[in-house]
């Protein structure tokens, strides 16, 4: 593994960072049953999309109600790479996801950044994208070089069809530019040759995607949402999934983080 510092200036000058080899073996054998888990058990946000040429599993927000996915999440290290990397006194979280790919024409996942799709804003609030298993470079997480350093917010995709959000009638369309064909041409796509146990470390702010999972072996990925240093609630979201206000959190425009939905975690 590069040394913290090194790995510190290539997140925050490209937006993203490719930490080989950090999970133990005992962090593997968590991530493994975390996912199998979810997928057994899966919540009733999930979204699954079956066809001939392949299978797309997505659920989030588990760490709530699964112990083994709570300790994956809360792992010390992984909060101590976060923080080291992004220099920040605290970090709290958020929530996690489940991507499963398999067959061998699955979609791409759609180009888009998290910022919108979260009711937090902050220019170190991060995920840290793990993988069960390796997945080839014409499979792999693609990121957009530079483009957490863009002001602006751009419209969401829905998963489930890969178009654009803008039929959500709750969504303030001024706010967002739509992303078109060319819209990122100035930064360099990045994609990967990743081994079981590295890590993709991105802002919220990254542009990124994949490209369509086109091999026999499923691709079994979980994302860790975390807020770091100077995160604040935000209004400027599009889809408050799962419905944070139902749950209680009074969403206000620059409140700091709800700790008691939110929960501050502790270092190595
Ligand atoms: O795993 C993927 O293909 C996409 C993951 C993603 O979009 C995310 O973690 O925000």
């Amino acid at each position: 593994m590069r040394n913290t510092e090194e790995l510190r200036k290539s997140l925050l000058d490209n937006g993203f960072v490719h930490v080989k080899g950090f999970m133990t073996d005992a962090n593997l054998k968590l991530l493994d049953s975390a996912i199998s888990e979810v997928t057994s058990n899966p919540s009733p946000f999930k979204i699954v999309k079956n066809n001939e040429q392949g299978c797309f599993f997505m659920d989030f927000n588990n760490w709530r109600r699964m112990p083994v996915v709570e300790e994956l999440c809360k792992l010390p290290r992984l909060v101590d790479l976060v923080t080291k990397l992004t220099n920040s006194e605290k970090c709290w979280l958020m929530h996690e996801d489940v991507v499963v790919k398999s067959g061998c024409h699955g979609a791409p996942t759609p180009i888009h950044h998290d910022r919108p799709y979260f009711i937090f804003k902050g220019d170190l609030n991060l995920s840290v994208w793990m993988t069960a298993e390796d997945v080839a470079r014409n499979s792999s997480l693609t990121c957009y070089r530079g483009t957490h350093l863009l002001n602006n917010l751009f419209l969401p995709k829905v998963f489930k069809t890969g178009s654009d959000a803008s039929e959500y009638p709750e969504l303030d369309k001024g706010e967002y530019e739509v992303i078109r064909d060319n819209t990122f041409a100035h930064n360099e796509l990045v994609d990967f040759v990743l081994k079981a146990g590295d890590v993709v470390v991105f802002f919220h702010k990254t542009i990124h995607g994949s490209h369509p999972h086109s091999s026999p072996v499923s691709r079994r990925s979980l994302v860790v949402r975390y807020l770091l240093d100077g995160a604040r609630l935000t209004k400027k979201y599009f889809n408050n999934v799962p419905p944070y206000e139902k749950m209680g959190v009074n969403i206000k425009e620059d409140a700091p983080v709800p700790e008691e939905f939110f929960p501050l975690l502790t270092k190595d």
